[in-house]
């Protein structure tokens, strides 16, 4: 279908951009692309149809640059606005500026944003919704011995949390009613420093949850659909690492009792386009709603996968404002879909970014493989922004299908130059307890150890080791000996760079 937007400024940088251009591509629809002084020879700037230099590579001086970006926009025709994630994706004020420039927010109404990014407006909603909730305060914690008296019935522990957050930042596990006030008092001031509002609430805090959340997507007639459900419960310091879907805990039935309360949540916030209703599932499989999302989402790739919809597509039509036939998923979820969050950070240094120049890029190909990138090889990946450089999808018929083909297509992937964590993805896809479906929230702490390996070492350790690798030298030259063939023979520079590989498997699994 001939969509009446012509023209979509992609607010945003790397792989995300470029996802967006693919969309815009498909649908005829020209990208326009904005840009940093040092994202000048980016994947994004060279895919778009049209690119822009916005400013400095400070994103408060380019990428949240509302003005200039909004300037830009109209100066170059563009009839739409798509923020991608991150920056300023979930920035209410901007989605309000690009309407009152007559341009259309591929978002969320401005009202949605603000009322879900405030967590107890966000809590009151859901429970008027009817979707369950952690029992938990009813507003921001005021007369605090009255807030005690309550999160003592819910009982401990108990967690506080920002109005203003959500992703983790200022929360607080309060272990035993000793601690209340002090709690609260480090709370807010985390709150206050973090987001310049001291508000908390408090919550019970579920021990050991899974995080699952649903995608949604609803149209401007407050139609809204479930796209099922992704499992995201494999996390680093409230990062994503690893997601799925389905969810190895999730059947149809509870499916279907949580695609109906994210789309009762998003009926009731007045939501348009593509959302994700985030929820926490205990370990006797009861849910309760956490926080929406609205925006696009880092790992909406693996939804695509097992639904088949395109979720930009989607958003593009929806915001549009032609007419929007939900898209028929009764066949979903078909297969089982995984993705790995492909960061240039060093594991084996505290997950320190590790910026610099990309000098080789071999992305896995090949039945069941999808790459989402923002880099090539050449690519500068600079210090100024979010180190992840690319997202690996994998699908098969089923879990342990697509843990094979994840596995065959982590072996493939090369990149040289910054370090990445690839090679820690290759350790967690084979733990047992990943195998195994038990990917609780805890499961990286539980089963990772990211001390030094000198720390945790003691002597007899060390000289194994020292023997260990003197004879892996030798059988390693044995190995990468001419082979005993006629004719002209030389290795596979792939097979001797996988041999090598298997070396240097990151040391730090348990
Ligand atoms: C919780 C919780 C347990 N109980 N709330 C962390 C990120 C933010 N979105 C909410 N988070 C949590 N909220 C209650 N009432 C545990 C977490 C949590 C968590 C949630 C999802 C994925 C990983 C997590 C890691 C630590 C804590």
């Amino acid at each position: 279908m001939q969509l009446p937007i012509k023209r979509v400024l992609i607010a945003n940088r790397g792989e995300i951009a470029v996802r967006v251009i693919r969309a815009c591509r498909r649908l005829g629809i020209d990208s326009v692309a904005v840009f940093s002084e040092v994202d000048r020879d980016a994947l994004h700037v060279r895919m778009a149809d049209y690119a822009v230099c916005i400013g400095a590579p400070q994103p408060e001086k380019s990428y949240l640059n509302m003005g200039r970006i909004i300037e830009v926009a109209r100066e170059i025709g563009a009839d739409a606005v798509h923020p991608g994630y991150g920056f300023l994706a979930e920035n209410a004020h901007f989605a309000g500026y690009v309407e009152d420039a007559g341009l259309i927010w591929i978002g969320p109404p401005p009202r949605a944003i603000t009322d879900m990014g405030d967590k107890v407006k966000a809590r009151a909603i859901m429970k008027r919704a009817g979707a369950p909730i952690v029992p938990g305060s009813d507003g921001p914690i005021g007369d605090e011995d009255a807030a005690l008296k309550e999160a003592t019935v819910a009982g401990f522990p108990i967690v506080i949390k920002a109005v203003a957050g959500g992703g983790g930042k200022g929360m607080r596990v309060v272990n035993s009613p000793n601690d209340w006030h002090s709690s609260i008092e480090t709370a807010r001031r985390e709150a206050k420093g973090a987001f310049g509002d001291p508000s908390v609430y408090w919550e019970k805090y579920i021990l050991q949850p899974r995080h699952v959340e649903i995608q949604i997507l609803a149209d401007k007639n407050g139609k809204a659909i479930s796209l099922n459900e992704r499992e995201c419960s494999i996390q680093r310091r409230h990062q994503k690492v690893i997601e799925e879907s389905p969810s190895v805990v999730v059947d149809a039935d509870l499916r279907k009792r949580m695609g109906d309360a994210a789309v009762a949540a998003a009926e009731a916030c007045g939501y348009v386009g593509a959302g994700t209703v985030e929820f926490l599932v205990d370990k006797d499989r009861n849910f309760y709603f956490l926080e929406m999302n609205t925006r696009l989402q880092v790992e909406h790739p693996v939804t695509e996968w097992v639904t088949g919809v395109d979720l930009v597509a989607e958003q593009l039509h929806i915001a549009s404002g032609v007419e929007w036939t939900p898209p028929d998923i009764s066949h979903a979820p078909f297969g089982h879909a995984i993705q790995f969050r492909i960061y240039a950070e060093d594991p084996q240094n505290n997950f320190l970014p590790s910026p610099g120049t990309i000098t080789t890029y071999n992305a896995p190909q090949g039945p069941g493989v999808r790459v989402d990138s923002g880099v090539y090889r050449g690519a500068k990946i600079p210090i100024f922004y979010d180190p992840m450089v690319a997202k690996l999808i994998v699908w098969g018929r089923d879990r342990n299908d697509a843990i094979a083909c994840g596995m065959g297509a982590l072996e493939e992937f090369t990149i040289d130059g910054v370090a990445t964590t690839i090679d820690f993805h290759r350790q967690v896809i084979r733990h047992p307890e990943f195998i195994k479906g038990n990917t609780t929230t805890d499961f990286i702490d539980k089963y990772f150890d990211f001390s030094p390996p000198s720390d945790r070492m003691d002597d007899n350790v060390k000289r194994a080791i020292a023997v260990a690798a003197a004879l892996y030298a030798r059988r390693k030259a044995e190995r990468q000996a001419p082979l005993e063939v006629s004719g002209d023979t030389t290795a596979s520079a792939w097979a001797v760079d996988g041999r090598l590989r298997a070396t240097r498997r990151w040391p730090g699994v348990i």
